[in-house]
């Protein structure tokens, strides 16, 4: 099955229709017989203003793939996505809104994806290194007859300080929809494709995601390659067969997949774009839901809301806490031999700090779960 959405670039410059090695055709590449069925729905269809992805475009020859997915792109802009308050959605409809989370390390450009989706400004955007984004906030839309909230998340960072108020967040958050009983319909984990090497806090980060969802549900997960306007295609190509065959294995071997992502296909006719993208993620939860394969909980959700414990005691939370705890002895290390300790050990009564509250916390965070 190919995992990789979006980025075939050598295949486009040697002109469409030709099958790559994997079955697809050369462009969008996603292909698989589901994917398919996926793009061909009338779900699909709805969101996208009435229009199938792709319509009309024959796969012989360049200019006229590149035409057709400019046309269709157009017309997927110019279609009305009305942005409407949380609260209109959470109180005052029968149907359960679509959500879908938007998560990954801070400056992976979060914020901007719902902005780009908006096709307005809603979100704040920041730079690469420090989060603009402190909380966990939903953003309502009306598509295609459907309510649909785009979650912006604080990503975590470097600065350690901030994960385990990250994760608190949007662990909260999800455990309290599961509690009121609304999916989750997919996840999109935002993958910063310009850095050049797999920092430490990129490899935790990841995990401690992976550990969130848990297993049955990497099939709802779906990384998003941002930045990817910032290098070139055949960098692009070598970095994402690395990442798929290491740091990513186990959430593609579960059914997750890789898109490529722009928001702007003016310029560029080989990517998918965010809007494509979260209608996928939707549709795919609607067709879901329609059959047996209904998207089922994250593993935070349920270890939170049906097993009652507390988030020190989660697998993201324990994954959580190694990962500080680990960091706190790199620190302890660091000091001897440093003349002036006093930054290391602010940073290190931090993480004390950290691991300390995370089970108080969590217990205050069960204590407002058990309300609803
Ligand atoms: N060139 C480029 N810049 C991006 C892209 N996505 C995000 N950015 C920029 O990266 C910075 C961080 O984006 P933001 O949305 O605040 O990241 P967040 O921390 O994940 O919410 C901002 O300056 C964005 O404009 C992208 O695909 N290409
Ligand atoms: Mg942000």
């Amino acid at each position: 099955m190919p995992l990789v959405r979006g980025i075939q670039p050598d295949q486009m410059r040697s002109g469409g229709g030709k099958g790559n090695e994997d079955g697809t055709n050369g462009l969008f590449t996603l292909r698989s017989n589901a994917d398919e069925a996926i793009l061909k729905s009338e779900e699909y269809r709805k969101l996208n203003g009435g229009m199938i992805a792709f319509d009309g475009i024959e796969v012989s020859g360049d200019d006229k793939q590149q035409g057709g997915i400019r046309k269709f792109f157009k017309r997927i802009k110019g279609t009305k996505r009305p942005v409407i308050p949380l609260e209109s959605i959470e109180h005052g409809s029968e149907e359960y809104p679509i959500i879908i989370v938007v998560m990954g390390l801070t400056g992976a450009g979060k914020s901007k994806l719902v902005n780009d989706y908006a096709e307005e400004t809603l979100a704040v955007v920041g730079d690469k290194q420090a989060s603009q984004t402190k909380e966990t906030k939903g953003y309502g839309f009306s598509i295609g007859g459907k309510h649909l909230i785009l979650v912006d998340t604080p990503g975590s960072n470097d600065t350690v300080g901030s994960d385990k108020d990250c994760l608190e967040g949007v662990a909260g958050w999800m455990a309290e929809r599961y509690k009121k009983g609304t999916p989750i319909a997919g996840v999109i984990y935002l993958y910063d494709a310009s850095s050049n090497r797999v920092k430490g806090s990129m490899r935790n980060d990841f995990t401690i995601f992976q550990k969130l969802c848990g297993p049955d549900y990497f099939r709802r997960v779906f990384i998003g390659l941002s930045h990817c306007d910032a290098v070139s295609a055949k960098t692009l190509e070598d970095r994402t067969q690395e990442l798929k065959s290491l740091l990513w294995k186990d959430v593609l071997g579960g059914g997750g997949s890789v898109w490529a992502l722009t928001a702007d296909h003016e310029s560029e006719a080989r990517k998918v774009d965010v809007r494509e993208l979260v209608h996928f993620v939707a549709a795919s939860h609607l067709l879901g839901l329609d059959s047996s394969r209904v998207t089922g909980p994250l593993a935070i959700q349920r270890e939170l809301v049906d097993f009652h414990m507390t988030l020190a005691k989660t697998e993201a939370g324990k994954e959580l806490r190694r990962t500080l705890a680990e960091y706190l002895k790199h620190l302890e290390e660091r000091k001897t031999g440093t003349y002036d300790t006093r930054e290391l050990e602010l940073q290190m009564n931090q993480i004390r700090r950290d691991l300390e509250k995370m089970t108080s916390l969590s217990h205050q965070l069960l204590k407002a779960l058990a309300l609803i």
